[in-house]
């Protein structure tokens, strides 16, 4: 009797050991997707700060002005546009792909999509140049994070 209650306890002990040590896989694995999300965030945001310093347009580059929605870049010539210096307006940012690691988190990629935006309802793309242009940015990690994350920030020539 003695021995089965002994056995008893020493199963029980394990369960309990092997319980608390998926506890603890399952908490290491939330703390790593928070930071991979936290990270992705700042990335992101960074991202976002260096084209902010960018002229709102190819077209409005070295001070130029513009009178006119219609003289801006047109909506089929967004992204890069090969011209020098690259990356000096914010729709060379269109289309980029960048891959990333983020603290000691590895492999996050980010996906840059810009897009006029429709002045009256500025959650809508634009058919044709408009004041507004609007960033997104899509950050994956399949490996530490479940979803993609999305950031947009909406960008105005004035
Ligand atoms: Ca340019
Ligand atoms: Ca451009």
């Amino acid at each position: 009797m003695e021995r089965i209650l002994f056995i008893l306890a020493i199963l029980t002990f394990s369960m309990i050991s092997l319980s608390t040590n998926n506890d603890i896989l399952d908490r290491q694995v939330l703390v790593f997707q928070s930071e991979a999300i936290i990270n992705a965030v700042g990335v992101a945001e960074q991202i976002l700060e260096e084209i902010s310093l960018e002229s709102f347009d190819e077209e409005t580059t070295n001070s130029q002005r513009v009178s006119s929605a219609g003289d801006l870049t047109s909506v089929l010539s967004l992204g890069s546009d090969g011209l020098e210096p690259s990356d000096d307006d914010i729709d060379d940012y269109d289309g980029r792909v960048i891959s990333f690691d983020a603290g000691r988190i590895p492999g996050f990629q980010a996906i840059i999509d810009v897009a006029y935006a429709d002045t009256s309802n500025p959650s809508l793309d634009a058919i044709s140049p408009t004041y507004a242009k609007r960033v997104r940015i899509s950050i994956t990690n399949p490996d530490f994070m479940t979803d993609s994350l999305r950031i947009e920030r909406l960008f105005t020539y004035y």
